[in-house]
C-alpha cells in the first residue's frame, strides 16, 4: 500500500512512523508512507494555500487549486468520480463520516491512499464536493488541523494490512471486531499498594477464567460504553 500525505506541515509525520508496528511495516515494504508539503502545488510568487472566506467571516480557507493539483500529480485523477479502483482520497475534516474500524478495514485493502490534512478554518468545499472519495473525521472534539486526525487513521490501517502484526495477536480478535470492550488485563505483581490481581486468573482454571474475562468485559462495556449494547 501506498500513502500520500498532502500536508502544510510535512515535519509533523517525520517522527510518527519511526516507531512500533508502522516502523516495522515500512521496514517491512508493506507500506509506503510520503508527508508532501501542499505549498509545492502553488504557482505563485508566495506560495499561498489559504485566502478568504467568501460571504466573510473569520480566518482563512484552503484554496482549492493546489489540492487539486496535488492529487492530480499523486492520485491521478481531478474528479473522484475518475478515481481508478483500490485509489481513495480522504479529506479529514470536523464535517466528515466518523472513522470506524469498519472504515479502517475498508481503507485497508485499498493500494492508495490520498490523506488531505485540512488547516486553518476549513477548505475551500469543491474539495469535498468534487475531489475526494471519502470526508472522515475521527471524532466530536476540535483538533487545530487534519494531522493528529491523519495520523489516527494511518495507524488504524496500517495495523490491518497483512503481516503487520507480530504472530501473536490477530487483528480480528480484538476489542471493536466482537462489538464489546476487551477485558481488564492483569501482571505480576499479585498485589500491588493494597490493590489485588482477581483470585481467578491466579488459578489457572481456563474454563473460570474465559468466564471472568466475558462477564468483566461486559461490565466495563455497561460502565464506559453503554452504546455499543444498545
Ligand atoms: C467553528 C467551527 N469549527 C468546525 C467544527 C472550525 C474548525 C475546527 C477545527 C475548523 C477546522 C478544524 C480543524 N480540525 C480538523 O481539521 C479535523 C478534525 C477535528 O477537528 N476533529 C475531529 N476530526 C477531525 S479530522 C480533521
Amino acid at each position: 500500500m501506498k500513502i500520500d500525505i498532502i500536508t502544510i506541515f510535512p515535519d509533523y509525520f517525520r517522527e510518527a512512523f519511526a516507531f512500533g508496528i508502522i516502523r516495522r511495516a515500512v521496514a517491512a515494504d508493506l507500506v509506503e508512507i510520503k508527508a508532501h508539503d501542499l505549498r509545492s502545488w502553488t504557482s505563485d510568487k508566495h506560495h499561498l494555500v489559504d485566502d478568504r472566506p467568501f460571504g466573510g467571516g473569520d480566518g482563512m480557507v484552503l484554496k482549492p487549486e493546489p489540492i487539486f493539483a496535488a492529487v492530480e500529480s499523486l492520485a491521478g485523477a481531478r474528479r473522484n468520480r475518475d478515481l481508478a479502483r483500490g485509489k481513495r482520497v480522504v479529506l479529514l475534516s470536523p464535517q466528515g463520516k466518523q472513522l470506524s474500524q469498519v472504515l479502517a478495514a475498508d481503507f485497508a485493502s485499498c493500494e492508495q491512499l490520498v490523506l488531505i490534512c485540512g488547516r486553518y478554518e476549513g477548505v475551500d468545499e469543491r474539495v469535498a464536493a468534487a475531489l475526494v472519495s471519502d470526508e472522515v473525521s475521527i471524532g466530536d472534539y476540535v483538533l487545530s488541523g487534519g494531522e493528529p486526525a491523519a495520523l489516527v487513521v494511518i495507524d488504524a490501517v496500517i495495523r490491518l494490512l497483512p503481516g503487520a502484526l507480530g504472530s501473536e495477536t490477530s487483528a480480528s480478535t480484538e476489542s471493536f471486531s466482537d462489538g464489546l470492550l476487551d477485558y481488564p488485563h492483569y501482571t505480576r505483581p499479585p498485589e500491588f499498594e493494597g490493590m489485588n490481581v482477581p483470585e481467578v486468573l491466579l488459578t489457572g482454571h481456563h474454563a473460570e477464567i474465559a468466564r471472568w474475562r466475558r462477564e468483566a468485559a461486559m461490565e466495563k462495556t455497561k460502565r464506559n460504553r453503554p452504546d455499543l449494547l444498545k
